[in-house]
């Protein structure tokens, strides 16, 4: 007997500023890695991307529309602040102050990240998260957005995908170098992260703040002792060297001794541990697309770069590589599909921390086609339902899930396909970099979106 959703439940989607914004350098915005790096596709298309700057209301609308409870956005930090460190931009907090209460007018739960892979170029002129100063500029940039939108803001999201920039950096800028120079970056994003989490809970004592990883399973290829022992260490380094820290406020054992014998444990200041230990998040953001599987190497294999799958980067490999699960369906784009995996992933991640948790990411990727002003989007519907059916076996197995947001709430430009890669419930009018009339059209997944949240989760 399935257990029902909690009355509350926060049925939404999201979006990040990069990817669905576009007005890259309207109105005082300073430039973002994304708006200036050469990544796949072709930065121009982030300068219009949808162009929900200048569609906000009609869009909020559209949420509103299927009857959104939360509604998840990232806050541009260069937006903001446009050198990264300087001046506050007061257009960019206007913009963001509407979008708010735009949400608000409809009941909708603003869900915010505050940072989604745009670290400001000016700070990436600077050495970006490889100079420890990037710390403080983002201590003081959160203390400008707790300043102005801590009384309207309920839930706080701090760094999106940490891992999947450790991981993969080449597409956000924290760039395809060396594991120390990686964990140098991260090690500074981590006590970062922990000193915003602390000056959160001082300032605005009614909020809650966590992190916003993307955690998946991780199988071994076959059953043999050293597969499950590279898919075991993968899981460490993959997911929870991120979540121990944010629950626990310590670095995990295994991913500290792997960091050792590569010779890349991060330079730290005195109190850095500290500051780790000091800090506990409120509850447990995370993304979800697919599990992944591992096999591992004969030991002393040369380091090389093993099937490349979204969700693994040849940075980690050497001694195990990421490999095909020939049980599972593949998206048009590659990736694994595995509602099975977001159930067990969900219970890994309850059982090992007893935190609350939120889905921030959930969704499929696909090329939609507009025929006479409809998308028949089918494949999405079934995404979406095998995975929330997964969901509600999760809480019937007692986890405490208190949210669920889809990747996209409306087409956005996808991280490393271009617009031609669509996830969002409401199509837009445009294919890359041809901008055409950027029209909104309903998708047959918004209807049917809609009658999942006005059934609290049934259809
Ligand atoms: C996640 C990011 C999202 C989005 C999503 C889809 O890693 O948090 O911003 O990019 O992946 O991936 P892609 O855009 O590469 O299709």
């Amino acid at each position: 007997e399935m257990k029902p959703f909690k009355k509350d439940f926060l049925w939404g989607s999201a979006t990040s500023a990069y990817q669905v914004e576009g007005a890259w350098n309207e109105d005082g915005k300073g430039p973002s890695v994304q708006d200036v790096k050469e990544i796949v596709p072709d930065t121009s298309d982030f300068k219009v991307a949808t162009d929900h700057y200048h569609h906000m209301q009609e869009d909020i609308a559209l949420l509103a529309e299927m009857g959104f409870k939360t509604y998840r956005f990232s806050i541009s930090w260069s937006r903001v602040i446009p050198d990264g460190d300087g001046e506050v931009n007061p257009k960019g907090i206007q913009f963001y102050s509407d979008l708010i209460d735009e949400c608000l007018k409809y009941g909708i739960e603003p869900l915010v990240t505050v940072y989604h892979f745009d670290l400001p170029q000016g700070l990436a002129e600077k050495g970006g998260w490889e100079n420890r100063a990037t710390i403080d500029a983002f201590v003081r940039y959160c203390d400008v957005l707790f300043d102005n939108f801590g009384d309207r803001i309920k839930l706080w999201l701090t760094i999106n995908e940490q891992n999947m920039m450790i991981l993969h950096g080449a597409a956000v800028g924290t760039g395809e170098s060396s594991i120390k120079s990686l964990y140098q970056q991260n090690h500074h994003m981590l006590v970062a992260q922990a000193l915003v989490m602390n000056l959160c809970h001082k300032k605005l004592p009614h909020v809650k703040i966590g992190p916003a990883p993307n955690i998946s399973a991780v199988y071994p290829k076959t059953n043999n002792p050293a597969d499950v022992e590279a898919a075991d260490l993968y899981t460490a380094i993959r997911n929870w060297l991120y979540l121990d820290i944010a629950v626990y406020g310590v670095y995990n054992h295994q991913v500290w001794a792997y960091l050792e014998e590569n010779d890349a444990l991060p330079d730290m200041e005195p109190d850095d541990l500290a500051i780790l230990k000091s800090a506990e998040c409120d509850f447990i953001a995370f993304n979800y697309y697919n599990s992944s599987t591992v096999e591992a190497l004969p030991s002393g294999t040369e380091r090389k770069a093993g099937k490349k799958d979204q969700q693994l980067s040849d940075s980690q490999e050497g001694f195990f590589a990421g490999s095909d699960n020939e049980y599972l369906p593949y998206t048009e784009f590659g990736w694994q599909i595995d509602p099975t995996g977001f159930r067990t992933t969900i219970n890994q991640i309850y059982s090992r921390y007893r935190k609350p948790l939120i889905i921030t990411e959930n969704g499929l990727g696909g090329f939609d086609k507009l025929e006479d002003g409809k998308i028949h989007d089918t494949y999405r519907i079934d995404y979406l339902r095998n995975h929330i059916k997964q969901m509600n076996l999760a809480v019937t197995d007692g986890a405490d899930v208190f949210g669920y947001c889809t990747w996209s709430a409306i087409d956005l430009i996808s991280t490393h396909q271009g617009f031609r890669k669509r996830y969002g419930f409401v199509y837009v009018n445009r294919e890359d970099f041809d901008l055409k009339d950027l029209k909104r059209y309903r998708k047959d997944s918004f209807y049917w979106y809609k009658g999942v949240i006005a059934s609290n989760g049934k259809n």
